[in-house]
């Protein structure tokens, strides 16, 4: 079992980030870094320059300590997301993140967003490497859905910048439910628990598939948004199979129930048209009508949810394609 020393931090998520994504058991630990406790005594002796995260591995007590090497010995350790073939130009790209992107944003966010005012020059110089840095990624992520040919640690290395997670309606919502799991794992060590994470599930018994279904027969549908965000979908049959899999096989961990290829809105809603012999209106609904009427709940179907079915590698899903999902519902 791996221990993870971390805190809800860029840096931190990280390695939180490929531990899902490998899906292997971990063992979270807390480092209040508002408290101090990365200059403990204890959290000193594996962390010299007293940063997170951290990871031991139990299995033959190896201490790692800096992301990136964090992320490269999971990658060896597991073989996976550091293809042999392309290891170079991975490698490349995860140490450009850690050389250049994380320490720059970084600065770049203490003197333009929490101490502005302070120094022209400093404020001038970091927008200046911001600036840069984000036109290397628009140009090498411009053709390309990852920084390699395949998803890799390159792209879990640049996974979190940018993106205020704490501060989203969703993941406060996760949070909430989540924590009342583990004070129950808390109660009941004896039980499993699963954590099923349930991405836009598409059933002809409600939800936005009904609803969509229903107004393209009325020639009323059009897209919410700007329309090009991404909607991680599952059909209602896999939610089923996958609920019930998991109380049979007595399985514990996060499990994040989507289909393998989640589509754009937009698409989502043509070919939910197309299958209805109706079509997709334009213009789109603005953003602010669609915040005016479901407040902040609009971010569920606003936002960009490009989830990936992790920990579900095993499981062959009985509607994987969109088409053959709205297909299926539509008849
Ligand atoms: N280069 C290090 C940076 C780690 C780092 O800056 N960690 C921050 C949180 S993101 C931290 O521990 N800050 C606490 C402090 O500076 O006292 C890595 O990539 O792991």
């Amino acid at each position: 079992m791996i221990d993870l020393y971390s805190s809800p931090t860029p840096n931190g998520r990280k390695i939180s980030i490929m531990l899902e994504e490998l899906g292997v058991d971990f063992n979270p630990i807390l480092i209040n870094l508002d408290k101090k406790e990365q200059f403990s005594e204890e959290f000193s002796k594996i962390s010299p320059a007293n940063k997170i995260p951290v990871i031991v591995d139990n299995d033959n007590n190896q201490t790692v300590f800096e992301s990136g090497a964090i992320l490269l010995y999971l990658a060896k350790k597991y073989d996976k997301f550091l293809n042999k073939d392309k290891y170079w130009e991975i490698i490349q790209w995860v140490f450009f993140q850690m050389a250049y992107v994380g320490p720059m944003l970084g600065q770049a966010h203490q003197y333009l967003f929490y101490h502005p005012g302070k120094s022209k020059f400093a404020e001038d110089k970091t927008k200046g490497y911001a600036q840069h840095i984000y036109s290397i990624l628009d140009k090498r992520l411009s053709k390309q859905e990852y920084f390699s040919d395949n998803y890799s640690i390159a792209d879990i290395s640049f996974e979190d910048h940018g993106v205020n997670i704490p501060s989203s309606f969703i993941n406060q919502v996760v949070i909430k439910w989540e924590s009342v799991v583990r004070d129950y794992e808390n109660i009941l060590p004896e039980v499993s628990f699963s954590i099923l994470r349930v991405g836009l599930v598409l059933s002809n018994s409600g939800g936005l598939f009904k609803i969509s279904k229903n107004l393209s027969k009325l020639f009323l549908l059009s897209p919410l948004g700007i329309g090009n965000q991404w909607q991680s979908w599952i059909h209602i049959d896999d939610v089923s199979i996958i609920f019930l899999r998991s109380i049979e096989n007595d399985e514990k961990g996060i499990f994040n129930l989507v289909s393998p290829n989640p589509v754009t809105q937009e698409d989502l809603l043509k070919k939910i048209a197309l299958f209805n012999n109706s079509k997709v209106i334009f213009p789109n609904i603005p953003t602010f009508l669609v915040k005016a009427i479901f407040g902040e709940m609009s971010e569920l179907v606003l936002s960009s949810q490009k989830v990936r079915s992790n920990r579900l590698n095993d499981y062959v899903f009985k509607f994987s394609e969109i088409d053959e999902a709205i297909r299926d519902l539509s008849n």
